[in-house]
């Protein structure tokens, strides 16, 4: 008999085709109603594919008596209780690595982005404003300035080493002090953002590292201050980023992430100091492609030889 793979959201085409034809998938998140659905397979289901955008509860986790993996399309796993998998015994995966990049340049993008004005000079020129007004009002440089990366693991390492190109010191907040990294490192987040101009959050997002970046924090960051935040909109108390950023107490923002996915503060977008990304970090053809080929790969290499490549 085939294996039964509940699947919580969409995976690219030519890695979904492999699954449908390899195994028995229920695309839950197409369901008119995802319960009756579930209902009908949950003795079954072996296996789940998961994404950031549909819960993998405790509650799920245990309403399938035969679950034994749970492959995420994803290097942040917090949309899974992680400690029901444990418990049950279940095997996690993730997609590290393969993402790196991705997320990297789009942090970088959205702090040139938000320095160079560059969504603001966009508009400029299509509204007509160019010819009529004359020359935009001027950006900000970005080289000489500090940033602070909260969490130095793999993303945060590789925006370190692109700021550095651009000629930006800096240095890291995290659990604790790197070895073998030459940065300056700054035990809580609070000290990184007065010591930055940029405060780039990388972290992953848990319990410790809810609302970590709040108003104490923005305001150590001070009005010159950009954050910008391509990891899990939760690690940013949002509300009061709006509140700073309205009052003019930070100078600006870069998100790709949001609190509430796919709602957005209309309060924040109404502001122009602000540049928003939909949740983009990884959505490039080759990222999301390599990621889904980890999913695959890592159920393929269980079912064949209980084993996997990437466990959390
Ligand atoms: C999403 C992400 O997984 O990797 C992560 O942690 O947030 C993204 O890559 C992607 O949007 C698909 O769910």
């Amino acid at each position: 008999m085939r294996q039964k793979i509940l699947m919580m959201g969409p995976i690219p085409a030519a890695q979904m085709q492999f699954l449908e034809e390899n195994y028995a998938v229920t695309r839950l998140w197409q369901e008119a109603d995802p319960e009756k659905a579930l209902g009908g397979v949950k003795d079954d289901v072996t296996a789940i594919v998961s994404t950031a955008f549909g819960k993998v509860s405790a509650k799920l986790i245990n309403a399938l008596p035969n679950l034994e993996i749970i492959s995420h399309f994803g290097v942040g796993y917090d949309s899974i209780d992680i400690a029901a998998a444990r418990q049950r015994g279940v095997v996690v995966t993730n997609t590290p690595d393969v993402l790196t990049d991705d997320t990297a340049d789009m942090g970088m993008a959205l702090t040139l982005a938000v320095f160079r004005r560059i969504v603001e000079g966009d508009i400029y020129v299509r509204s007509g404003q160019w010819a009529k007004k004359g020359a935009m009002p001027l950006g900000r440089a970005l080289r000489g300035r500090r940033m602070g990366i909260v969490g130095l693991g793999r993303i945060g390492q590789a925006v370190a080493k692109r700021a550095q190109a651009f000629g930006i010191n800096v240095a890291y907040s995290g659990r604790q002090k790197k070895d073998g990294v030459d940065l300056p490192f700054y035990p809580d987040a609070r000290a990184l953002a007065e010591a930055s101009q940029i405060l780039m959050v990388c972290c992953a997002y848990s319990a410790d590292t809810h609302h970590l970046v709040d108003m104490p924090v923005l305001k150590a960051l001070g009005r010159d201050g950009v954050v910008v935040n391509i990891a899990r909109g939760k690690i940013i108390d949002e509300q009061a980023l709006i509140d700073a950023l309205q009052s003019g107490l930070i100078a600006g923002a870069g998100l790709d992430v949001f609190e509430n996915e796919p709602d957005v503060p209309s309060s924040l977008c109404r502001l122009d100091n602000v540049v928003l990304q939909p949740h983009q970090g990884s959505a490039t053809h080759e990222t999301r492609a390599a990621m889904a080929q980890l999913v695959v790969d890592n159920l393929r290499m269980y079912f064949e030889k209980a084993e996997v490549l990437t466990p959390v």
